[in-house]
C-alpha cells in the first residue's frame, strides 16, 4: 500500500511527558515513526513523501487562532526566557467551569492551558514543522484514494485524534483523520465514515463532526470512565443536532479481550454498512497490543492482519492515519500487519 511518510516527524521531539505526577521519557517519541517507516519498507509497501499542501485545508478543520498560536508557541516560550530553549512548557491552568473560555489570555502558559485539554501534550522547538508536514502527508494520502487508490496509509507523527478545532490533547495538535476526510468530500466522497481502532476514544474527531449527518464517525476504545480522555467517547453520545444518528462509540471494560473486541468492530462495521458511505478514513492506533505500555487491551500480531482483513471487506476507498501505539520495538510490524492484512498478504 502507498505510505505516506516525511522525515519532518523528528522535528518534535519533545523529552519529556508527565506521567503519574513525575517527569518521564516521552512514550510518543520520534523513534516510533523511523520504526514504522522501517517495517513498511520491509514489508514492501511503497513510501513516498507528503506533494499537496495542506494550507488551504487546515483553517475548515482548525480555528485559524489556535493555528495561529501553535505556529509561534515556540517562539513565545523563548520570548518568556532564552533559557527556555532547553525546557518543556507545559500547561497548568484551564478554563474548566465557570472559567471564560471565550476571552484568549495573553500570557503565554495561560494560552497553552486555553489551548489544551491535558498536560499531556508536550511542545518542542520543532512541532509546528512536524505536525504542518504530517498534515501535507494526510491531504496527500487522501488525494490518492481520490485519484483511484483502493487505499493509503499516512504513516506520520505525532498522532492527532485527540486534537479538536481549537485544542491539542493527548500528544496530538492537528486532526489528520478530519484532515483526510474533509479532503476525500473536497474529491467527491460525499459520505464518509471515520472509523476509530486506538484504544483511547477519538474525542477530538468526534467533536469536529458530531453535528453533521454526513460525517459518522465511530470509535472503538476503553471505556472513557476509566481511560484517557475521560471526558467523551460514552455510549449515549450519538451526534448532535442534524448529526444525530451519525456518532457512533463502543466503550469497552478494561481488560477486554480479543474477541470482545472484534465483537464490538463487527457492530461497528454493520453501522457504517447501513450508513453507505463513499468511503472510509481509519484512525490506525496500534495500541490496542497487548505489550502495550498505556492500555489494557490484548489484540496480537496476528489479530493486526484480522483487523486488515475486516477493514478491506467493508469494500470502501480507504485512507489510513497513524495514531497511538507504544509498544515501540513491535510498533511498525504491528502497523504493517494491519495493512498487509488488507491487502490479502
Ligand atoms: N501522561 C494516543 O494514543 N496520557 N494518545 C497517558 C499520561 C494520555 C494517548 C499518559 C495518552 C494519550 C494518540
Ligand atoms: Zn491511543
Amino acid at each position: 500500500m502507498i505510505s505516506i511518510f516525511t522525515e519532518q516527524h523528528v522535528q518534535h521531539d519533545p523529552a519529556h511527558e508527565i506521567f503519574r505526577g513525575e517527569r518521564v521519557p516521552c512514550f510518543e517519541a520520534v523513534v516510533r515513526g523511523n520504526i514504522v517507516r522501517n517495517a513498511l519498507i520491509a514489508h514492501g509497501h511503497e513510501l513516498r513523501p507528503p506533494s499537496v499542501d495542506a494550507e488551504p485545508l487546515l483553517a475548515r478543520v482548525h480555528d485559524p487562532r489556535y493555528l495561529s498560536f501553535l505556529e509561534g508557541a515556540w517562539q513565545e516560550w523563548l520570548a518568556l526566557d532564552q533559557a527556555n530553549a532547553t525546557e518543556q512548557p507545559f500547561p497548568s491552568v484551564w478554563p474548566i467551569r465557570t472559567l471564560r473560555a471565550d476571552v484568549e489570555p495573553a500570557d503565554f502558559i495561560a494560552k497553552l492551558g486555553f489551548y489544551s485539554m491535558d498536560n499531556g501534550t508536550p511542545l518542542a522547538a520543532g512541532t509546528w514543522r512536524a505536525v504542518r508536514a504530517a498534515a501535507d502527508a494526510a491531504v496527500t494520502a487522501a488525494s490518492l484514494v481520490v485519484a483511484g487508490e483502493r487505499a493509503a496509509f499516512c504513516a506520520t507523527r505525532p498522532p492527532g485524534h485527540h486534537a479538536g478545532r481549537d485544542f491539542m490533547g493527548g500528544y496530538c495538535f492537528l486532526n489528520y483523520a478530519a484532515i483526510a476526510a474533509t479532503t476525500l468530500q473536497d474529491g467527491g466522497a460525499a459520505r464518509v465514515a471515520i472509523l476509530d481502532v486506538d484504544y483511547h476514544h477519538g474525542n477530538g474527531t468526534q467533536s469536529l463532526f458530531e453535528d453533521r449527518k454526513d460525517i459518522f464517525t465511530l470509535s472503538l476504545h476503553a471505556d472513557p470512565r476509566h481511560e484517557f480522555p475521560f471526558y467523551l467517547g460514552h455510549a449515549d453520545e450519538t451526534g448532535i443536532g442534524a448529526g444525530v444518528g451519525a456518532n457512533a462509540n463502543f466503550p469497552l471494560a478494561p481488560d477486554t479481550d480479543v474477541a470482545t473486541w472484534f465483537g464490538a468492530l463487527d457492530q461497528a462495521a454493520a453501522r457504517i454498512a447501513a450508513f453507505a458511505p463513499d468511503a472510509l478514513v481509519v484512525p490506525l492506533g496500534l495500541d490496542t497490543f497487548v505489550g502495550d505500555p498505556l492500555s489494557s487491551f490484548q489484540l496480537t500480531g496476528d489479530d493486526f492482519l484480522r483487523l486488515g482483513a475486516r477493514l478491506q471487506a467493508l469494500n470502501l476507498p480507504t485512507v489510513f492515519v497513524l495514531e497511538g501505539g507504544y509498544a515501540v520495538t513491535e510498533l511498525g510490524e504491528n502497523a504493517a500487519r494491519v495493512l498487509d492484512g488488507f491487502e490479502g498478504a
